[in-house]
């Protein structure tokens, strides 16, 4: 049993989140959503709180994903009832009333992405690498990819991302408009935290106005969206390409698609 999937700081005005799962390379199981939710509900009650940066532990991943092995064995009541705690986390995130950054330190693929995209802002290593891997396991972004990426760089590169699996660098995500910014990693989350700072010095209120009407532009399309991913998402979990594939991701081989 894992301990302490979320590790939490705070200094001043600033909160920092890390999910901290290395060995699985920060992967989303159902307690390190649990904790991000428990988390980001009881930031409703500090009112000295300015700004929120999240970022993975460890060198090599940000959030490689959902936990394929959580994810493989379960049944649908089960399967539901994981990408709806997914989906509800990222919202709860982008509802956050201070602005959320993501600290992308390695990996943000899958469900990492998607995190990621429920961010306000992505600053990113340039060892940074992103993707929607999911079609390689049979399935589609669960956690609302499909639908923050349109509105983060367009419908073609989402088109791109989510039928080839590709992953790209960090290079690549800033010239699609993914990532915000790209660093050093050793300067990452200090320039991440230089920007809490600039935040954190704002008029509160006109920082919670400016995300409030920004995010409502998109809001009724977004949330419809949503609805719709999460039943393709469970209708696809049900296929035999879905089993195959993760089954192959488990077994580290390559996986062999029937169109079943
Ligand atoms: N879930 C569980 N374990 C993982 C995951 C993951 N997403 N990613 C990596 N790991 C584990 C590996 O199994 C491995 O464990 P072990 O040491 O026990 O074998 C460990 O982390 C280290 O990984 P690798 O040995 O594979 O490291 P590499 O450097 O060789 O490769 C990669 C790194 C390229 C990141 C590779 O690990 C990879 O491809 N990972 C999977 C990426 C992926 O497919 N992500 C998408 C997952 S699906 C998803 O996110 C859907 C979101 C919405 C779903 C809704 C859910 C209900």
């Amino acid at each position: 049993m894992e301990e302490n999937v979320i590790q939490t700081s705070k200094e001043g005005s600033l909160l920092t989140i890390e999910i901290n799962r290395p060995k699985s390379l920060n992967a989303l199981n159902r307690a390190v959503l649990e904790g991000l939710q428990a988390t980001f509900q009881e930031l409703g009650g500090d009112a000295e709180l300015r700004a929120v940066i999240i970022t993975g532990a460890g060198e090599k991943a940000f959030v490689a994903g959902a936990d394929i092995q959580s994810m493989s064995g379960l049944d649908e009541a089960g399967i539901r009832s994981y990408v709806e705690l997914g989906q509800q986390v990222m919202r709860t995130i982008e509802l956050c009333p201070v602005p959320v950054i993501a600290a992308v330190n390695g990996f943000a693929l899958g469900g990492g992405l998607e995190l990621a995209l429920s961010c306000d802002i992505i600053l990113a290593s340039a060892k940074a690498k992103l993707g929607q891997p999911e079609v390689n396991l049979g399935i589609i972004p669960g956690f609302g990819g499909t639908q923050r990426l349109i509105y983060r760089c367009g419908v073609g590169t989402a088109r791109r991302l989510c039928y080839t699996g590709d992953i790209i660098s960090a290079e690549e995500g800033v010239q699609l408009g993914i990532i915000d910014q790209v660093f050093e990693p050793e300067v990452l989350l200090e320039q991440a935290k230089a920007m809490a700072t600039t935040i954190a010095s704002k008029g509160p209120l006109a920082v919670a106005g400016a995300k409030e009407v920004i995010r409502s532009a998109q809001d009724n399309l977004l949330t419809s969206g949503l609805s719709q991913e999460i039943e393709k998402f469970l209708e696809l979990f049900q296929t035999a390409d879905r089993k195959e594939g993760m089954t192959a991701f488990l077994e580290k081989r390559a996986a062999e698609f029937s169109g079943n």
